[in-house]
């Protein structure tokens, strides 16, 4: 690790670090520097930049700068901006639900199956409902992987289905009877009007009126998803940005060896 928290300059040469009142950092332990990024519905021009500056002091930064404008189209001024926030953050109170599982290699997660469930898990993805984006499944699905991490394609133990995108929930569905799926995959990308949270809960209900949803893993990810929405929309796993294939992988495996020993 380099840097931050666990650096040894911050503990060895600043004293001002406080877990209690942490503030963003610029080039000095809470100076409260941040940048922030908007558009004003205005030309470009010494009225627009002052309208920025005004903005950014109604969001609470101290020593508002535009660093940069471009007017985008007529009428319409992109800007960056610094200024100082003057708030602080109590770190130390801070609790995360997250996936509760030991993130194992592809080579772990096979034997592990091997050895606790003795067959490969039929595992089924998607980016479903009006969804496109098929770059996030894929990267946990494909068998070249993604950043250094195998998709589960790759996985002996693992029988994978990437369905691509734009999958109706009751295409997803029969397709998971179909193949006697024990893990279901979801993609959302797109949040625009909550639309993910909308298809994401039409799938469990549907699942629930099938009576499959306590017979298979039920998993989402995307970049604007996290374990603890998961857990609130009904599913049993949810998995944000930054999270691979390892990170699922171990997930399914070390899930149904549990339900599976519960039930014996
Ligand atoms: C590439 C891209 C596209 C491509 C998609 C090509 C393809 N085949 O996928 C195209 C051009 C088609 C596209 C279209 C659109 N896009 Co687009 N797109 C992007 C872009 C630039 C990159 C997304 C990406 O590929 N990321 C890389 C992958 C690897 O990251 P990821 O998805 O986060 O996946 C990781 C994790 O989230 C997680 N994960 C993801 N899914 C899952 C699933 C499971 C089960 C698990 C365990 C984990 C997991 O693991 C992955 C690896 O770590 C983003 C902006 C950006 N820079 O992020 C916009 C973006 C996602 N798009 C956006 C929008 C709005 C659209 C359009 C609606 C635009 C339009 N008006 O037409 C359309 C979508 C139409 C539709 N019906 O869906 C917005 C979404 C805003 C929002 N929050 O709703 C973004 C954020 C751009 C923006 N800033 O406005 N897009």
């Amino acid at each position: 690790m380099s840097g931050g928290l666990y650096s040894t300059q911050s503990k060895d040469f600043d004293k001002t670090l406080d877990l209690k009142k942490i503030a963003p950092y610029g080039d000095t332990m809470n100076d409260g520097k941040v940048q922030v990024s908007f558009t004003l519905p205005v030309p470009a021009g010494a009225e627009a930049t002052e309208a920025a500056k005004l903005m950014l002091k109604k969001m609470g930064l101290e020593n508002p700068q535009v660093v940069y404008f471009k007017e985008l189209t007529p009428g319409y001024t992109f800007f960056n901006c610094y200024g100082n926030a003057t708030q602080s953050v109590d770190y130390t109170t801070i609790y995360v639900p997250k996936v509760e599982s030991t993130v194992m290699d592809m080579h772990e997660t096979d034997l592990f199956i091997k050895e606790n469930v003795g067959r490969p898990l039929v595992v089924l993805g998607a980016s479903t409902g009006t969804d496109a984006h098929t770059v996030g499944i894929d990267a946990i699905m494909n068998m070249k992987g993604y950043a250094g991490h195998y998709g589960l394609e790759r996985y002996e133990m693992f029988e994978a289905y990437n369905l691509g995108s734009q999958v109706l929930n009751e295409d997803f569905i029969a397709k998971a009877i179909e193949l006697k799926a024990d893990a279901l995959l979801v993609s959302q990308t797109v949040t625009q009007k909550d639309v993910h949270i909308k298809n994401l809960v039409e799938l469990v209900e549907l699942m629930e009126a099938e009576g499959l949803r306590d017979k298979v893993i039920l998993i989402c990810g995307g970049p604007r998803l996290s374990h603890e929405l998961a857990k609130e929309l009904g599913y049993d796993a949810g998995f944000g940005m930054n999270s691979y294939a390892d990170d699922v992988g171990s997930y399914i495996a070390q899930e149904f060896a549990r339900r599976q020993s519960q039930k014996q």
